[in-house]
């Protein structure tokens, strides 16, 4: 769907300021004049933020909150069947609005109390350093636009209802929290780019896909299935292989299609002792030597 397998669709910005989303062919708003200014507005609002700087809003749409809404509607029984519990319990205590999208800013104000994550704005993507440094710092860069009208379902490119429902209500459990902190603090530590990316991999088939045994039933913790009602229905059925750090770290992936081959733990405490333990002792020499094993 993407360009050099970028995620985000890029943006620039020309000399009069004005901000441009470049939307690759395959994009489904590609062809729709309407949805590309509106990602051009939204992309410019984050790009003219700063640090410290209130946390700007942005006044979406009827067509926008609709399609919020749409999702929340399916989602919601979707995650009452298939969502880790540690998920559910998270979501129900953050407790975000179905009927309209939440600003940035009241996302962070409901985290804080829980497990002091904030969200950011980003007009796309954030350098995977950076992105990941600052969740070293509780700090979450989120997208703000919403995903095209016409395929609400699934998206591969990360959109507010990705960041929000999917991220936001998993970075309300204290458990999820600290294991995404870990990866960042791990990422701040790396000297070596491919040790960031090793550690992005890793995060990418767990906190993003990952999937857990609770009970007897293969549940979804990670934020990338737990945000596509289209992914929510097929998950079950992929491949599931145990958790190998080393195996995530090297295996490729497809990002722009639901994951075929997903990681299970076989409990909260495992995910905890396999990848936190992986996270809080990763450094640069981590990678090769584990590369070596498989
Ligand atoms: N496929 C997800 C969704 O539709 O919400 C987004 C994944 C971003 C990595
Ligand atoms: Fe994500």
């Amino acid at each position: 769907m993407f360009e050099d397998g970028q995620l985000y669709s890029p943006v620039s910005t020309k000399d009069d300021g004005s901000v441009e989303v470049h939307l690759g062919e395959n994009h489904p708003g590609f062809r729709d004049e309407a949805y590309r200014a509106r990602r051009n507005d939204i992309a410019e609002i984050a790009v003219a933020w700063s640090p410290g700087a209130p946390i700007p809003t942005v006044d979406y749409t009827e067509g926008e909150q609709d399609i919020w809404r749409e999702v929340a509607r399916e989602l919601a029984p979707k995650h009452e069947k298939h969502a880790h519990s540690e998920y559910l319990h998270a979501k129900e205590a953050l407790g975000l609005p179905s009927d309209h999208v939440p600003q940035l800013g009241e996302v962070g104000e409901r985290l804080v109390p829980l497990t002091g994550f904030t969200y950011v704005p980003a007009p796309g993507l954030v350098p995977l350093r950076e992105f990941y440094e600052s969740l070293g710092r509780r700090e979450f860069h989120s997208t703000q636009y919403l995903r095209h009208p016409s395929q609400p379902l699934y998206t591969p490119e990360p959109d507010i209802i990705h960041e929000v429902m999917g991220h936001a209500n998993q970075l309300a459990s204290p458990r999820f929290a600290a294991l995404t902190e870990a990866a960042g603090k791990a990422t701040a530590r790396a000297e070596l780019d491919d040790t960031v990316k090793f550690i992005a991999d890793v995060f990418w088939f767990t906190l993003e896909f990952g999937v857990m045994w609770e009970d007897g039933d293969l549940k979804a913790y990670g934020a990338g299935i737990l945000s596509s009602y289209g992914e929510m229905d097929e998950y079950a059925h992929m491949e599931i292989r145990p958790l190998d750090i080393a195996e995530m770290g090297t295996i490729n992936y497809d990002i722009t299609a639901y994951q075929p081959v997903l990681f299970a733990a076989d409990s909260l405490d495992q995910l905890e002792d396999v990848v936190g333990t992986f996270f809080d002792t990763c450094d640069d020499e981590t990678p090769s030597r584990l590369k070596a094993t498989v």
